[in-house]
């Protein structure tokens, strides 16, 4: 089976990200949404959030599933057997580090190949961060996340 793992921290999941899950499932057998257990940072939303909004938005494709992983990427790949690590790229500033991440990446685990998908054009823009700041100032979000998390989001900020 052809498996396409697609890692983030999806603080919280967009449409960027999700426009890049929908292209990876008209590819893959099976993709394989990796979101990064990171003790370090301090998200805005838990794990379990992450997990239950990217759930919902992507309950419509049979092959796609939702799981969680810490420690190295390369580990979770090997223990899922998954040769193909799915990442988007918007400009040139995610360029660098990706290209680090793909190099390092390959050190460790020369059999697992990093493939980039180019972001939607109308996407290109959109990044949980900015999601996050316009939301904590009001702004306007409609369109760009999906709804059950512009919801979510709003719980949150004002809790
Ligand atoms: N359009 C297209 N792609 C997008 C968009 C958009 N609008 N927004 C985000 N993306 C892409 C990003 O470029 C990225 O590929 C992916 O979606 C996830 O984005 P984020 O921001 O949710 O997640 P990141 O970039 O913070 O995730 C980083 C990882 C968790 C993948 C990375 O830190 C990792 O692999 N950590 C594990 C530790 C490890 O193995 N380290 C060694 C690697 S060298």
């Amino acid at each position: 089976m052809n498996i396409g793992v697609y890692p983030g921290s999806f603080d919280p999941v967009t449409n960027g990200h999700l426009d890049i899950i929908e292209r990876a499932a008209n590819i893959f057998d099976k993709v394989i949404v990796a979101v990064l257990k990171n003790p370090n940072k301090n998200p805005f939303f838990l794990v379990e959030e992450k997990i239950e909004l990217l759930k919902s938005t992507t309950q419509h494709f049979d092959n796609v599933e939702i799981d969680t992983f810490s420690g190295l990427l390369i580990d979770f790949m090997k223990a899922k057997n998954a040769k193909v690590i799915v990442k988007g790229l918007r400009a040139v500033s995610d360029f660098e580090y990706e290209f680090q991440m793909a190099l390092m990446n390959r050190k460790l685990a020369p059999d697992v190949e990093t493939v980039f998908m180019m972001t939607n054009s109308q996407y290109s823009y959109l990044s949980s961060s900015i999601i996050k700041e316009v939301s904590s100032f009001n702004g306007c979000i409609k369109g760009l996340v999906p709804e059950s998390v512009e919801k979510a989001i709003k719980e949150k900020l004002n809790r």
